[in-house]
């Protein structure tokens, strides 16, 4: 039995992992989380009254509650899923990005460090720190190739530069003080209890109140979709088996333009309309297709993202076992009966507006 410290945990992925942790019994949780517009209780809900799990609002980079929250778990593993992490909030403004992803992210780490060197033996040599992070650190591809773990930085966003400060800043760790830290790169999740902000489930909330769905640009960016739930796996697989101070670059090997992913989520939708008359009143005569709208491309709008999964299939046997049709269909069902969760995390909170479109004219905040 393990100690999962999990930063984040109220979010989706993070939220995700903590139910993998605690349905699969692997150890005790403490989720460490500031409870921002993307975190909510409602999402961890079902384990409110599990006796392994326990929960703390708070910052990342407060030192002084990290220091003592350290000792008093005993964390076996960190898990830092605590980000900023729409890349459209970051084009509108970069602060919380800086302070939480990066600033956050140090506080964090340093204290690892603090606590790490206090323990010997097993405990030792078996504790990670494992940094969540994306592919969009590798900036954009063309038409061919894939991100492999040797690719060099090229962040376009304040979101994905944030992000590579704070992957350098683990990497340095390992290096410089042999924390043995493990980074994952990861591409677009999808699945349950993902805020609707991101494309999957504003498209789907939209569609079913007949709402338009924006789509930037011309549609044809491609995205390499990767289910929540294999994702969690891979992170369960690097933190038991992976080496420390080394990434692992997960994927879903689900490649598609943004337009092709909307008509299969359409596709979904029409396959589980008994399903939506249901649990709703929403109408199911509705053509979705024609919902689409196209808007003014996203500012520094990467092309183009695709994972080479090779390392971590050689060394940790991990490959993605959905795929995007079989993940989409559990998607849709899940969010068609949890309307009161999409209720209850987007109530004064977000209204499904288009974010970081503006040219900015203000500077600083
Ligand atoms: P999310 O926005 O859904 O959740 C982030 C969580 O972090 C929220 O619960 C929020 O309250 C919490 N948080 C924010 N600032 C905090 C702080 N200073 N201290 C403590 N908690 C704080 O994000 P997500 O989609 O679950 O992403 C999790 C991680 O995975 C992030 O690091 C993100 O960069 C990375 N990632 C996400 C994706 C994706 O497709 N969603 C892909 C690649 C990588
Ligand atoms: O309304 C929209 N219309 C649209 O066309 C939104 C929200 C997005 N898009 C496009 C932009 C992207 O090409 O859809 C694609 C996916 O967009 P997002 O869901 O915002 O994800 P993306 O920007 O690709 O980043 C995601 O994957 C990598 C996560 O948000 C990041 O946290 C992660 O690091």
């Amino acid at each position: 039995m393990k100690n999962f410290l999990i930063t984040g945990g109220a979010g989706f992925i993070g939220g995700n992992f903590v139910a993998k942790v605690l349905r699969e019994e692997l150890g005790k949780v403490l989720v460490l989380d500031k409870l921002t517009y993307a975190g909510h209780q409602a999402t961890l809900r079902p384990w409110e009254e599990h006796p392994a799990y326990r929960f703390v609002q708070g910052d990342i980079g407060d030192r002084d509650l990290v220091r003592r929250l350290l000792p008093e778990f005993q964390p076996s593993y960190i898990i830092n899923f605590a980000a900023e992490s729409h890349v459209d909030r970051s084009i509108e403004s970069a602060q919380d990005f800086i302070e939480t992803n990066i600033v956050g992210t140090y506080v964090l780490i340093d204290e690892a460090l603090s606590y790490w060197q206090g323990l010997s033996g097993d405990e030792a040599r078996s504790f990670r720190f494992h940094h969540i992070s994306t592919d969009e650190v590798y900036g954009s591809l063309g038409a061919t190739g894939y991100f492999t773990e040797h690719t060099p930085y090229a962040p376009n966003s304040p979101y994905s530069a944030s992000k590579a400060a704070s992957d350098h800043l683990v990497r340095a760790y390992h290096q410089t003080h042999q924390l043995p830290t493990a980074i994952t790169n990861c591409s677009n999740n999808y699945g349950l209890y993902q805020f609707p902000e991101k494309l999957i489930p504003l498209a789907l909330m939209n569609a079913l109140e007949g709402k338009p769905i924006p789509v930037y640009g011309d549609g044809l960016n491609i995205r390499d979709w990767l289910y929540v739930e294999d994702h969690c796996e891979a992170i369960l697989r690097v933190l038991a088996h992976g080496q420390p101070g080394e990434t692992y670059n997960v994927g879903g090997r689900s490649e598609m333009t943004n337009l092709d992913l909307l008509h299969t989520l359409f596709q979904c939708l029409k396959d589980q309309a008994d399903l939506i008359q249901e649990h709703s009143d929403y109408r199911v005569d509705i053509d979705y297709t024609a919902l689409v709208e196209f808007i003014p491309d996203r500012p520094g709008h990467d092309r183009r993202y695709a994972i080479d999964t090779g390392k971590i299939q050689r060394e940790l046997g991990w490959t993605p076992r959905e795929s995007l049709r079989t993940g989409l269909a559990k998607t849709v069902t899940w969010y068609v009966t949890h309307l009161d969760w999409c209720r209850e995390v987007l109530k004064d909170n977000y209204d499904r507006q288009r974010l970081g479109s503006a040219r900015r004219t203000v500077s600083g905040q």
